[in-house]
């Protein structure tokens, strides 16, 4: 049996499940929020990795039906895990290119955020510069009518897609999230030192909030911080997590 044969079953047995990771305030490493990541619970293979199964459901329309999964299970546990908080937090999605594209995504948006009663302004939506290219008229249809429900556009995995700075003025988007591959080799690398500069310099002038990923050491902190990047997320303050053990990591930090 082939994975993508294997997926439409796991999909019936509930074998997909959401982590959850940290995304915190630099000085304070207050936790924020959290980025959804998608895993695959299989009863012999183990975990199977989002970079084995996310490229079969894009391919296949599979990935319609997870993300619409993802988003309202996403958007049901913001609200368990500001019982715990007592203060607001959001919780960001990441959004494939099939899945903006998909003609029903605005009713799933909706779907989700009615159902879990959650306010729109918590929702961030992870698109990367790719998705926002394939159809520029389109996009900027899309994020103007999610923009009009309060959801925020993170563009992920910035800097790293080809495209061009001139969709930064034309659509609405709300945060730069800074490549691990520009975070990694901080802080040694001066050209990676230059970059994030050069991003938390822009995203300051256009009013963009930064959120840096991947950040893995003290000493990587430390340099992101100093030069006024607000938001960190990687191993250094927060695995990718089961939402129970998101809930402990919330209590620890009320
Ligand atoms: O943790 P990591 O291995 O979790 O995730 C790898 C990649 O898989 C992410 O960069 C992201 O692009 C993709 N991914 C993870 N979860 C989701 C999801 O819920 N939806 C979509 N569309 N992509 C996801
Ligand atoms: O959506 P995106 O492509 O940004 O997915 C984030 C990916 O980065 C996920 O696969 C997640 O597990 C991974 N990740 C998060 N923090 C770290 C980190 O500190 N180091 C490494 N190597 N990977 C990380
Ligand atoms: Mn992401
Ligand atoms: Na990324």
């Amino acid at each position: 049996i082939s994975l993508e044969a294997a997926m439409f079953q796991a999909v019936r047995e509930g074998e997909f499940l959401l982590y959850y990771q940290p995304i915190v305030d630099a000085p304070t490493r207050r936790i924020q929020g959290f980025e959804t990541l998608m895993r695959w619970k299989h009863p012999t293979l183990g975990m199977v990795p989002p970079v084995r199964f996310i490229p079969i459901a894009e391919t296949n329309g599979l990935i319609n039906l997870l993300g619409a999964w993802a988003l309202k299970a996403a958007c049901v546990q913001l609200k368990q895990f500001e019982e715990v908080s007592k203060r607001p937090l959001y919780i960001s999605v990441n959004i494939s290119p099939r899945q903006f594209r998909n003609d029903k995504f605005l009713e799933v948006l909706d779907h989700a955020l009615a159902f879990s009663g959650m306010n729109g302004s918590q929702l961030v939506l992870e698109i990367t510069e790719g998705t926002l290219m394939i159809d520029p008229v389109h996009a900027e249809s899309i994020l103007v009518k999610m923009a009009e429900r309060q959801a925020r556009i993170a563009i992920d995995d910035f800097g790293t897609g080809y495209s061009s700075l001139a969709y930064l003025k034309r659509f609405p988007i709300s945060v730069l999230k800074i490549d691990r591959a520009f975070v990694k080799d901080l802080p040694d690398s001066p050209k990676d030192g230059a970059i994030c500069n050069a991003v938390l310099d822009l995203a300051k002038h256009l009013g963009l909030s930064v959120v840096a990923e991947g950040v893995e050491t003290e000493a990587q902190l430390d340099y992101l911080d100093q030069r006024g990047c607000q938001y960190i997320q990687g191993y250094l303050t927060g695995k990718p997590m089961p939402a129970h053990a998101a809930m402990a990591a919330l209590k620890e930090d009320l």
